[in-house]
């Protein structure tokens, strides 16, 4: 037993919990892990992360150190199961918000029985074996030199710098995107997510507690001069009252796939073919960052800008918005629902659909699929939307809908079997797949058309399409500039942030390509026109893609910007009509509105000044 005197109390108890919280990731939460490297991650940052908390025990004297692993290891025990019974529930792991929700914490109080299982009881053997080896005295506990705490420290953290580094490697930008809670998760463990919640969570409050709502008369004085004056100048008002709206995100297409070929084979054919029945405008950018999709969702249901240091979708669901959904419920009385097969927690979607006044989210758990139906990111767009349509067929119409896509996503993999059109030849892998995924969406989409027809879905319904953001980076721009013939400069890059964005209404005459610059920040006023729903008291920083009298640029959210006449790209201003290097003082005026628009929309958000102010009559309302 003298042999056992040596090893020291907290790291037993750092190294038993360690591994309980591993054999939990790996085999109560089920974590799905496809490569090994995720195996590794997993495993690294549970012991990590124990190490962390338990070696803080060096420093207390003997008798608090035995106290300290006692309540450590029961407080980890228990959040651990508590997390497990959450999700047992809801397939999500619990945020500090989730805590303020009674009504969540209400559904699990009812069901708490039947979510504890029997083989639940294995969890706590840590614990009574950390109790049973305290109260025995088998291991060291003493007051420790502080030789041995320095190196304890050092050991600690390089062992949380070695988790964090491979999550990095893993999953690039993790922290600053968020993803999805259950990546976080597999990549950093449950301990660290709840404090990186906990920390998102306290900063954003902190910012709103600060905002009082006086800033909102500036912005909405803004708002009135900038963006609120339009004239539709194809009259399209009304056009969609009483109709579904059916709005699909193309995942991942540019505008310049469209009309394009690749060795004499159209890329998107069937897209190509619609257009010509369908406003289409072919000068229609992006206006994403890092929330990627999620971002895109975010500027269509509220015409107001994305972040530029987090995804909005994971740091903002708690705010107040004017949203779509929200707005055609009050209005029409239209339902709304959201159609996507991937993880309900993904871009935190499950909540802030619910904040935006989504009245269903059909998310994975709703489609019927095995792995043969896979297609890189999840099932294939094809059986996405024949799903799909039998849940709008069921669904209570007039509705407003989104279905977003998946097999078109980076890195662009398809079984060569079901590939239709040749890869291209390049040194670029990507930018060469890309070109198979797209027309495979293309298909989906043409496949969607006929169901929507054959369900007699298509004749009462305007069906909108658009690319949610670029799919190939500019890190691709030798293999790009050889495939459309010509260098991508900064101007080009620009361009390159076009996606498709089509507007078809069946039965319509007259539609066409309209090449007016605009953006996805449109994309709400645009809807609000053609349902013919007054919105004079909005504040959104789109104007209605029919207007006439329209904002003079469309701002990405990464300072670049387009124009009418000049584009702004990596500090410098170009003349549209040549795409050459023009003088600074050309696109001065523009920077200047651009940052200051993008600066009002996130006052908005960090504040959360919605809460003060009344969209019904436009006032101001100041606590
Ligand atoms: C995830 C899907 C793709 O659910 O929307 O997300 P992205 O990586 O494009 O943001
Ligand atoms: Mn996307």
């Amino acid at each position: 037993m003298s042999f056992l005197k040596r090893i020291p109390l907290f790291i037993i108890a750092a190294l038993l919990v360690g591994i309980k919280t591993y054999v939990v990731y790996r085999f109560y939460f089920g974590l799905s892990m496809e490569t090994s490297f995720q195996e590794i991650i997993l495993f690294i940052n549970a012991i990590a992360v124990s190490m962390l908390i338990f070696f803080i025990a060096v420093w207390l004297k003997p008798k608090s150190q035995k106290r300290f692993i006692i309540i450590t290891s029961v407080v980890l025990s228990t959040i651990v199961l508590a997390n497990l019974m959450y999700y047992r529930n809801f397939t999500d792991f619990v945020t500090v918000p989730t805590l303020f929700q009674f009504n969540n914490a209400g559904d699990l109080g009812s069901s708490v029985g039947s979510l504890i299982y029997f083989s639940d009881l294995l969890l706590l053997l840590d614990v009574i074996l950390v109790i049973a080896f305290t109260k025995m005295n088998w291991f060291r506990v003493e007051t420790f030199s502080s030789m041995f705490r320095r190196r304890i420290i050092v050991i600690s953290f390089a062992a949380i710098m070695i988790n964090i580094t491979l999550a990095e490697i893993e999953r690039p930008m993790l922290f600053k995107r968020g993803f999805d809670r259950e990546y976080l998760v597999k990549n950093v463990g449950l301990f660290t997510f709840h404090a990186y919640d906990a920390i998102i969570t306290a900063s954003t409050q902190s910012k709103r507690l600060f905002a009082d709502g006086s800033e909102m008369d500036e912005i909405d004085e803004y708002v009135d001069e900038n963006v609120r004056e339009r004239e539709e100048a194809i009259d399209l008002t009304g056009v969609a009252e009483d109709k579904n709206i059916i709005y699909v995100a193309l995942e991942s297409v540019q505008s310049f796939v469209i009309d394009e070929e690749l060795n004499g084979e159209e890329i998107t054919p069937f897209l190509n073919d619609l257009i010509e029945d369908s406003y289409y405008f072919e000068n229609f950018y992006h206006q994403t960052l890092l929330g990627k999709t999620s971002d895109h969702e975010f500027l269509l249901d509220n015409g107001l800008y994305p972040l530029p240091n987090s995804a909005v979708f994971f740091t903002h669901a708690q705010n107040e918005f004017n949203a779509l959904p929200e707005i055609l419920k009050e209005n029409r009385d239209y339902n709304s629902y959201a159609l996507h097969a991937n993880n309900g927690s993904f871009w935190n979607r499950n909540v802030m659909y619910e904040t935006l006044g989504y009245d269903e989210f059909y998310d994975i758990e709703s489609y019927d699929f095995d792995e043969t139906d896979e297609i890189g990111w999840g099932l294939n767009d094809k059986k996405f939307f024949d799903q799909s349509v039998d849940m709008l067929k069921d669904a209570e119409e007039p509705f407003y809908s989104k279905l977003i896509t998946l097999t078109n996503h980076f890195p662009f993999e398809m079984p060569q079997e079901e590939a239709t059109i040749d890869q291209y030849d390049s040194s670029s892998v990507t930018l060469n797949q890309y070109f198979q995924t797209v027309k495979y969406t293309d298909e989906a989409v043409e496949g969607f058309f006929d169901r929507l027809k054959e369900e007699g879905l298509y004749e009462d319904s305007i069906i909108i399409l658009m690319g949610d953001h670029y799919g190939i980076s500019s890190y691709h721009n030798e293999s790009m500039g050889n495939f459309l013939g010509k260098e991508i400069t900064p101007y080009e890059e620009v361009k390159l942030q076009r996606v498709p964005m089509i507007v078809h209404i069946p039965g319509h005459e007259g539609s066409g390509t309209l090449s007016r610059i605009s953006g996805q920040i449109d994309f709400k006023p645009t809807i609000l026109n053609m349902m013919d729903i007054e919105n004079e008291n909005d504040i959104v920083f789109g104007n209605g893609l029919f207007a006439e009298e329209r904002k003079p640029f469309v701002a990405l959210r990464d300072g670049r910007f387009v124009g009418e006449d000049y584009i702004y790209s990596g500090g410098n201003c170009y003349d549209d009509s040549t795409g050459e290097l023009t003088d600074e003082s050309s696109c001065n005026e523009l920077v200047e509105q651009a940052e200051q628009e993008l600066n009002y929309s996130d006052e908005i958000i960090y504040g959360d000044l919605f809460r003060f102010y009344d969209f019904e009559d436009g006032e101001v309302v100041q606590d």
